[in-house]
Formats: structure tokens, C-alpha cells, sequence
């Protein structure tokens, strides 16, 4: 059966993120211990999946092979939730150095289905920068290495980069698919009931979509998602605080506010090795 049973929703969460720093949060896990450290609680209150970004030990982005590779080492140790590596890095990475965690050896990776353009902060006029060629290039080592894609879409025009793949075969079944909304990039919808109703319409066939919403909307739009039948991401790469003006404590607080929020719904946090069948990973 392609699906996600009624009664499960699969939780990620996306725990550093490429532009939140120490600064904003002094909470926020971002040398390979920290995230595992952190991991191993996220998995502990219901997470099934960990997407993750690496930094260097200045805290900046890197797309090191060898620093993923420590955070993966760490993490199983620990743990067997499913690593997700970003393949969208972060501003000061070029294509090659974003892909360079596949050979880290993930279950899963984010494949950004669409080029926006970053509007305000220091990478002002800085493109995230994903063309079809890209899109192709880094699913088919995707596709060589046994990496599943989970396909990052921020506005309906997105669709046509996942018909692409589709139409190709260069995606499996069930297609992951990521709806974002809310980024503060030109080309991305804004966070809003409306547009992920409508998004949902768009899905292809044979989808498992999960929800992802930036800022003061992870919350709701998050439990929107479970209530239409999606999955979640929540975390601080996307989110910071845990109310108005109240910073997280940690990761964890928001994956077990939101898995509380799943059980009141009557639905249960997947597990790994649950989350493993319903999207086709081999572990
Ligand atoms: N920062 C997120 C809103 C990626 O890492 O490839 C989108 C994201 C993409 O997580
Ligand atoms: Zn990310």
C-alpha cells in the first residue's frame, strides 16, 4: 500500500539549519555531539527523522563529507532514526560541495525542486540557486548511491520540477514531498491555510506530503498538515521559539509539543523503522 495509515504521522526534525546561529539561540545544536546529542532526544519524544545541516567549528555552513560523516557516526550510536541529509547547504556553498554529504551515505536527502531568490539579510541578490540540470544531476547520484529523495517544493510552479522527475523516472514511489511555506525568498508562497490547501491539490499521485512552515507558522500550519493527512517537520532551522517572545529551550520541546498535538488527534508518531516501511527505505 502507497500511503500514510490515518492513525501515523511521520515527525522530522530539521534541528540547525543553515543561517540560524548561536546568537539567536544559544540553544541550537551545531557540532557533529551537540546534534547527535540533540538527535537522540528529538528520537526519544517521537521523531522518525533528522534532516540535517553541518557546520564547521566556526559555525559556518559546510558541505564537508567528512563532518557528515562524523554527525552520521555520532547519531548511530545513539540511535537508528533516519538521517536526511540537505542538499540545499547553505549561501556560501557551491552544487558540488551540497551534494557532497551523499557520500556520507544517508537513507534520505532534501532535493530543492526550484530556484528562489534571497531578498534580504547579507545574501541579499544571492539566487538559491536549483535549475533543472542541477535538480537531475543531484537526484541521479541520489538514485546511485540509494539515497531517497525528499522533494523540497516552496510554490505551486514547483510541481512541474517534480512531473519532471516523475515523468523521467527518476523519482520512486512513494514521491516525499516537502511543502514549505513561508520563506522570506522571492518565488516562495507565504505561510497561510490557503496556500497549503492548495498546494495539497497539486500533489501527484501516489504522494506522501509533509508540512513544513517557517517562523510563527510552524505551529499551526504544522497541525494543519496532520489534520489533512500529512506529515510535519518542526525544529529550530525553521522556527526558534516556542511562543511569542520565548525562545526554545531545545529541539525536543518542539518535537514533543507537536507529537502531544498528534495524540490529541488520534494519531500516533511513526517510528523509524515505522517511517522506514511506509516511505520504501531499505535502512
Ligand atoms: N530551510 C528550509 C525552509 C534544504 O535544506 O535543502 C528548507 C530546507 C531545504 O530545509
Ligand atoms: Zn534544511
Amino acid at each position: 500500500m502507497i500511503g500514510l495509515p490515518e492513525d501515523k504521522v511521520i515527525i522530522t526534525v530539521a534541528q540547525t539549519g543553515a543561517l540560524v546561529t548561536k546568537s539567536m539561540n544559544p540553544s541550537l545544536p551545531e557540532q557533529p555531539q551537540e546534534i547527535a546529542e540533540s538527535a537522540h532526544a528529538c528520537y526519544s519524544e517521537g521523531a522518525a527523522i533528522c534532516h540535517i545541516h553541518a557546520r564547521d567549528k566556526e559555525g559556518k555552513t559546510t558541505g564537508s563529507k567528512e563532518v557528515f560523516q562524523q554527525i552520521h557516526d555520532r547519531i548511530r550510536a545513539k540511535c537508528d532514526i533516519i538521517i536526511q541529509d540537505s542538499t540545499g547547504g547553505g549561501p556560501n556553498l557551491t552544487s558540488e560541495q551540497r551534494i557532497e554529504c551523499l557520500h556520507a551515505k544517508p537513507e534520505m536527502a532534501s532535493l530543492n525542486m526550484g530556484s528562489l531568490m534571497r531578498v534580504s539579510g547579507q545574501y541579499a541578490g544571492i539566487p538559491f540557486s536549483n535549475m533543472r540540470e542541477d535538480i537531475e544531476t543531484y537526484v541521479t547520484r541520489m538514485r546511485e548511491l540509494g539515497v531517497k529523495p525528499e522533494m523540497e517544493v516552496y510554490s505551486h510552479a514547483m510541481f512541474r520540477e517534480v512531473e519532471n522527475l516523475i515523468s523521467k523516472g527518476l523519482v520512486d514511489k512513494p514521491y516525499y514531498i516537502n511543502l514549505v511555506l513561508g520563506m522570506k525568498y522571492q518565488g516562495a508562497v507565504e505561510a497561510t491555510p490557503r496556500y497549503l490547501e492548495s498546494l495539497i491539490d497539486f500533489l501527484p499521485e501516489d504522494a506522501i506530503f509533509n508540512v513544513t512552515a517557517v517562523g510563527t507558522a510552524q505551529l499551526p500550519l504544522t497541525t494543519m498538515g496532520m489534520i489533512l493527512g500529512g506529515c510535519i517537520r518542526v525544529g529550530m532551522e525553521d522556527n526558534i521559539y516556542y511562543s511569542k517572545g520565548e525562545l526554545a529551550k531545545s529541539n525536543a520541546e518542539l518535537v514533543a509539543r507537536s507529537v502531544r498535538i498528534a495524540r490529541e488527534l488520534g494519531k500516533q508518531p511513526a517510528t523509524p523503522e515505522e517511517a522506514r516501511k511506509i516511505l520504501g527505505l531499505s535502512g
